[in-house]
This record gives C-alpha cells, sequence and structure tokens, in this order.
C-alpha cells in the first residue's frame, strides 16, 4: 500500500482534495450498522477510514475487523485517548492537542504508548490538532478539558499551526469538535493554509454540500465527515462527488 502521508501530501501538491469518513465506534453498537456503512463506503469510495472518538470502546478492533472483511479502503486511527490504539489499523494520526494546555494530550499519553507504537511498526503521522470553539461545548473540549480557539481569532490558530509544524507536526487537524455548529469559519481555515506547508485536514459539524465547498475552497486539503453520515449514510456519495471534482 502507497504510504497514507504520501498520500495526503501528492494529493496537495496536485490541489486535489481528500475525503475522509470518520467512524465513532461509540455510535456503531451492531455489526449490521457496520456492514450498511461499509455498503455505503463502497459505493462513494473515500479517500480513507478514520476510526476514534471521545470515549473508551472495548469494540475498536472488532469494527476495523468487520470493516476489512468487507472493504478494501485504508483505516487510520483518530484515537481520542491511548487506549483506543489498535495495531489493526493501517496508520495512526498521533494526535497532539496543540491548541489546548493539558500536557497529558500534549505528551502524556504518547509517552505511556510510544513504546508500543513503535514495537507495532504502523505508519504513525505526528499531527497538530487545533480545536475551535463552536456554539456549545463539544464532546472534545469537555473531555480534552482544553480551551477551544475563539472562533473570531484566526491569527492564534494560524499561530498555532505554524508552532506546531516547526515542532515537528506534519498534519494540522483543524476541528470545530464532532457534531459542532457551526463548523470551523472559512476566515481561520484559510488563515490556517497560508500559515503552513503540510497537509491541512478539515472536520466538525460539516453536514452539507455547501458547507464542504465552503471549507475546500478556504484551504482544506482534507475533509473529514462523521455525524452527519451516520444519520444519513445516503450522503457520502454526494459529498465525495463533491470533493472529487478537484481531480484533474
Ligand atoms: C470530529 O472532525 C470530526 O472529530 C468529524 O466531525 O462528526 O461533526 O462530522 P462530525
Amino acid at each position: 500500500m502507497k504510504l497514507l502521508y504520501t498520500t495526503f501530501v501528492d494529493t496537495m501538491n496536485k490541489g486535489e482534495k481528500l475525503f475522509l469518513v470518520l467512524i465513532d465506534p461509540d455510535h456503531f453498537t451492531h455489526e449490521k450498522q457496520v456492514v450498511r456503512f461499509v455498503e455505503q463506503m463502497n459505493e462513494a469510495q473515500p479517500d480513507m477510514i478514520l476510526i476514534g472518538g471521545s470515549l473508551t470502546v472495548e469494540t475498536t478492533t472488532t469494527i476495523i475487523r468487520q470493516i476489512k472483511e468487507r472493504c478494501t479502503l485504508p483505516i487510520v486511527l483518530f484515537p481520542g485517548n491511548a487506549f483506543q490504539f489498535t495495531s489493526e489499523a493501517d496508520g495512526l494520526l498521533l494526535l497532539s492537542l496543540i491548541s489546548g494546555r493539558n500536557p497529558d494530550l500534549l505528551i502524556g499519553q504518547h509517552v505511556v504508548l510510544a513504546q508500543t507504537i513503535k514495537r507495532s511498526g504502523i505508519e504513525t503521522i505526528s499531527t497538530g490538532y487545533i480545536l475551535v470553539e463552536s456554539d456549545h461545548t463539544t464532546a472534545v473540549e469537555y473531555i480534552s478539558n482544553t480551551h477551544p480557539i475563539p472562533r473570531t481569532k484566526p491569527a492564534i490558530a494560524a499561530a498555532t499551526a505554524i508552532a506546531g509544524t516547526l515542532l515537528g507536526n506534519r498534519l494540522i487537524y483543524l476541528e470545530a469538535g464532532s457534531g459542532a455548529y457551526p463548523p470551523v469559519p472559512s476566515a481561520m481555515i484559510a488563515a490556517v493554509k497560508e500559515a503552513i506547508d503540510v497537509p491541512l485536514i478539515v472536520g466538525g459539524g460539516l453536514r452539507t454540500v455547501e458547507e464542504i465547498q465552503t471549507a475546500l475552497e478556504a484551504g482544506a486539503d482534507a475533509i473529514v465527515v462523521g455525524n452527519i453520515l451516520e444519520e444519513t449514510p445516503e450522503l457520502m456519495t454526494s459529498f465525495a462527488k463533491t470533493i472529487r471534482e478537484y481531480r484533474k
């Protein structure tokens, strides 16, 4: 398999965009749900599947196996904490919550898991995770015990992203939080994109083709959608089509 990070960089360099579908294992309690979702993914063909959430769910490995039996898309861990690590995935976004000041999520959990990650040989992508304010307290804000960056402060988001890349982050994930409303403002996406030369992932509360187009036009290299697709999996095909329109 082509290295996942190479896919991010090559796509960005071509001016194309990636579509990542998020599965929160906490929301997939029956195999039937997974099967239905996988059928939709096989039709829509997103570029990658992210798996993770705010709570610890012992079924992450089982769900990954259920997906792999039915679909060949790469599966990338997007862990809310070290307990969600499993070497069954194809890659790991090693998230450091750089908008926050909680040392455990900046470096602590990483130290706990470091030897396990190294021994697993899993492709690991150092990712600066930036949480942006929403109109309500999101699960990630509550669980991480951090303050998100105010929506009206794109310069702080840009400076945070620069600091992350200077510290070695190879991806920046700009996030309003799962189920957020509204999503990350386009001025903030543009400011962050302008400030960095690594791929930019944007997610959190994207629910419509128009919102995805706005994020892409502002500079997102990859779009993550989770919640709305759990409610309405059929939307996946139109989202994939919108994102693929950037392919030459
Ligand atoms: C959350 O960015 C992801 O971490 C996706 O958000 O579930 O709101 O689409 P949604």
